[in-house]
């Protein structure tokens, strides 16, 4: 379904596959080359405009990957900012911590709003849940009975309103609430009218139920194959009613899945589901990242990037080593270092990320545990200036000083302080020599 994105960055990638290095020249013809692609998959103008001038900066600062070649950078940066717009999880649907939930779809007509009514009821109901359903629909009261048709096929409950309710529907709506809490439904599935363009009529509908029900999903139900309009439409919902999330459906069909991207930026809001068909079984959880990965349709050179990545660290590891091999290590450093282990999510993790063997193989027997990082991190800030560029100061008195200020015992000081000499000492004796000597001189 992103065909068109995906073929588009590949004829980027190619270009830049011919050249050396970034330049603000070839990098201008790339962005030329990346703004027509989304603008072809219907990405929205500002959306690209402002995707545009990110990859631009990124991409020509110099803090970039420097082992990857100017097309796997793009990539690396695209990839990047496509997850900072769509996000980096799969979102879920919020239940009420007081059931019932309710969940009310909104959205233009023939969005496919009854539809994944169903859906989402035989989802939910998968998850041992026992949804109700209901349709509301002032002006067009048959609307109901395509819902309570699609309840028959699944065998769930669908609350019908009679036409007296919907001649005072906040007494109806009240009804249906009581109706639904006294028999345990919980979620609560609410179908609203759509209409073929945004009125203030319909909004102030939708207010009314929205008011009442005071749903904890609020989704807004967007046809992907409409564009565009879809994205506008978003917009005005989310403004005059609010919105919590989206629900894309069409996208089995050849939506240039542009929608997608613009919804997200535009809204504010997450996509938590997709629709790929017209059978109740055709709901997939979004997952942002899968998404990313399938515009830019090239795992192969994701996967290099992961590695560029781990080589950036792997670099940095390099640069202490170094450091060491002067015997320069400060707590300062070690400090550094904690916090890069920190943002890795954890110190196994940042080890395994190194190869296990030859110079490295030493730093799995520096036993740190995870947990105490944050110990650590707190002890190094309580030191002075002075005591993290040369531990040899730090005397008993200090010690103390230093545990009362990070709220750690003594002895977790000395602890620190033992475990800091250790890998000093070990760094500098034996693996990290060979490590060194192959190290280009010029770094
Ligand atoms: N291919 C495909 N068709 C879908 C999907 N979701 C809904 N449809 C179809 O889209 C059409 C409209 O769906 P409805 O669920 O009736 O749309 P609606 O938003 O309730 O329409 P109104 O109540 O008239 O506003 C139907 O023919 C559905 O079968 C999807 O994910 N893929
Ligand atoms: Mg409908």
């Amino acid at each position: 379904m992103f065909d068109q994105l995906s073929g588009g960055l590949q004829k980027v990638m190619k270009f830049l596959r011919g050249e050396g290095k970034i330049t603000e020249k070839n990098m201008d013809e790339a962005l030329k080359m990346i703004r027509m692609t989304f603008l072809e998959a219907d990405v929205n103008y500002r959306v690209v405009k402002d995707f545009e001038e990110k990859i631009k900066g990124k991409a020509l600062d110099q803090k970039v990957l420097m082992s990857l070649t100017p097309a796997q950078q793009v990539i690396k940066i695209v990839r990047d900012e496509l997850t900072s717009i769509l996000g980096q999880e799969a979102k879920k649907l919020e239940f009420s911590s007081s059931p019932p939930s309710i969940f009310m779809l909104v959205g233009l007509q023939g969005s496919g709003k009854t539809t994944t009514c169903g859906k989402l009821a035989k989802w939910v109901s998968n998850l041992q849940k026992n949804p109700l359903l209901v349709s509301f629909d002032l002006k067009r009261p048959a609307a109901q009975d395509q819902l309570k048709m699609i309840t028959e096929i699944l065998k769930l409950p669908f609350y019908e309103m009679t036409k007296d309710q919907m001649a005072s529907p906040s007494g109806a709506l009240k009804d249906l609430l009581k109706h639904t809490a006294n028999r345990g439904y919980d979620p609560l599935i609410v179908d609203t009218a759509g209409r073929l363009h945004v009125d203030e009529e319909l909004m102030q509908e939708l207010r009314m139920v929205k008011d009442i029900l005071n749903p904890v999903e609020l989704i807004y139900v967007g046809d992907s194959m409409t564009g565009q309009d879809a994205v506008k439409s978003a917009q005005i919902f989310e403004e005059k009613i609010g919105l919590t999330s989206i629900i894309l459906t069409k996208l089995d069909g050849d939506a240039r899945g542009g929608a997608a991207l613009s919804i997200v930026s535009v809204t504010g809001k997450p996509i938590k589901f997709i629709g790929i068909g017209e059978k109740f079984d055709k709901l997939e959880v979004f997952h942002p990242d899968r998404m990313a990965s399938r515009v830019l349709g090239m795992g192969d050179i994701l996967s290099l990037v992961e590695k560029a990545e781990e080589k950036a660290d792997l670099e940095e590891a390099e640069a202490l080593a170094r450091k060491l091999k002067k015997n320069e290590l400060t707590f300062e450093d070690f400090k550094k270092q904690l916090v890069q282990m920190k943002k890795m999510g954890s110190l196994s993790q940042f080890l395994s990320h190194l190869p296990q063997g030859g110079p490295f193989k030493g730093l799995s027997k520096l036993s740190i545990d995870d947990r105490k990082i944050l110990h650590f991190e707190a002890i190094i800030n309580s030191m002075t200036g002075e005591e993290r560029e040369n531990p040899k100061i730090i005397n008993g008195s200090r010690r103390s000083r230093i545990a009362r200020g990070s709220g750690r015992s003594v002895s977790e000081v000395n602890q620190l302080l033992k475990q800091f000499a250790e890998m000093k000492k070990m760094m500098k004796k034996s693996h990290f020599q060979k490590l060194l000597s192959s190290l280009p001189s010029s770094h």
